[in-house]
């Protein structure tokens, strides 16, 4: 089954107005100079940039997302965006769950879900993230946690088209340290499994599923070669152009 991979990049709450708008610039080139370049891309500023970096990289084929949502359309929530708001300024995707979000804001499986939920009724791609931390994986609980986070999230409606998972092993954020290529490829493949269990074998393969936690452009190419790996959620690594250049050649 040949998934179309997605090198997408969460640029986490960095850069100014300038660097982001020079950053979207610097991919949008590289993309219109390799339009055939077999992956679609994705970047992810934070909010208040995300209307110069729509425009940065218009008629590119780069495509832009927002970070988080919230899982109603409209209301009394201060500080948080809607996922019609983001489709509006012309986002066509959004992550949630990361496991930032998850620490620092306390954010459940229902929540992920519900945020999920709004993110399609918004005509917006899910970019949904679960990953086990190291103690998790210390005391052998990785596929079992992969599996719960993936069920408490995944939303009603799921598939190919509107979703994406990202694996982003906790341990791996921020740290340096990345998965090797045997233990990406046993999670991913136990994450398809649990796929097929929720939305059918048929779908669970056509749906990708991107690694996430310190991909460069070092260890790209072995991770992305993995059968279950779809691409790659990028973090520091997507704020260079090279880099995240770099990644993106080897699909
Ligand atoms: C990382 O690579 O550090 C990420 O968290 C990507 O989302």
């Amino acid at each position: 089954m040949s998934r179309r991979p997605l090198i997408a990049g969460n640029w986490k709450m960095n850069g100014l107005l300038a660097d982001g708008v020079a950053l979207a610039e610097g991919i949008a080139a590289k993309r219109k100079a390799q339009p055939d370049l077999a992956c679609d891309m994705l970047i992810c500023p934070p909010f208040p940039l995300l209307g110069a970096v729509v425009g940065a990289v218009a008629g590119s084929g780069v495509t832009v997302g927002g970070q988080d949502c919230h899982g109603k359309t409209a209301g009394a929530h201060t500080g948080d965006t809607s996922p019609a708001l983001l489709k509006d300024v012309g986002c066509s995707a959004v992550i949630l769950g990361h496991s930032e979000r998850r620490t620092d804001h306390g954010e459940t499986d229902a929540q992920v879900k519900a945020k999920a939920v709004a993110a399609h009724a918004a005509g917006l791609l899910a970019i949904v993230c679960i990953g086990e931390t190291l103690a998790q994986r210390d005391a052998g609980q990785t596929i079992e946690v992969n599996k719960s986070q993936l069920k408490g999230s995944l939303p009603e409606g799921a598939n190919a088209v509107n979703t994406v998972i990202a694996y982003e092993p906790v341990w791996a954020i921020g740290t340096g340290r990345v998965a090797t290529p045997e233990q990406a490829q046993e999670v991913h493949a136990a994450i398809r499994a649990e796929l097929a269990v929720l939305i059918g074998e048929a779908e669970a393969m056509k749906m990708r599923i991107l690694y996430g936690g310190s991909m460069k452009p070092e260890n790209a190419a072995q991770l992305i070669a993995l059968p279950d790996v779809d691409g790659g959620l990028i973090g520091g690594a997507a704020l260079k152009v090279d880099d995240f250049w770099a990644i993106a050649c080897n699909c």
